[in-house]
């Protein structure tokens, strides 16, 4: 499918720095903050700094090094946060996945018991 990205949704507006944020952990290629509507003690969102609206598109479009940056972001935010108990990554895609802000992001939710999700 073609993706068609949106330079005014809010975590786009975020990386330009028109939106403050409370980070986490950032490096080139991603950025780590904390959610605004935090569903457990521990809840980050770990976005790729490129313009990509979802996990299918920044999987398929993606260079390497923005891929590796990525998940080298979420393994920092893993190592500061306390999720050593365990924790749920979630990607949120497009209608059905119920996907509010149309940039790619990870959500990192953790830091206390979650209830069991069906797929
Ligand atoms: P999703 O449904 O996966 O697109 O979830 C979007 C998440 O983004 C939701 O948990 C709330 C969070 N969010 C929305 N606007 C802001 C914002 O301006 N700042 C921060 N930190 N989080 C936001």
């Amino acid at each position: 499918m073609a993706f068609d990205y949106d330079s005014e949704n809010i975590f786009a507006k975020i990386l330009r720095g028109e939106i403050p944020n409370r980070t986490v952990y950032e490096n080139e290629h991603a950025l780590a903050f904390e959610d605004i509507r935090p569903q457990a003690p521990v809840h980050v969102l770990v976005i790729p700094k490129g313009p990509y609206m979802s996990l299918d598109h920044f999987a398929q479009e993606a260079s390497p090094e923005e891929q590796a940056g990525f998940f080298a972001a979420v393994g920092e935010v893993c190592r500061k946060v306390d999720v050593s108990h365990g924790f749920r990554a979630i990607a949120n895609a497009r209608l059905h996945g119920v996907q509010d802000v149309p940039h790619f992001h990870l959500h990192i939710i953790g830091g206390a018991q979650l209830g069991r999700m069906l797929p």
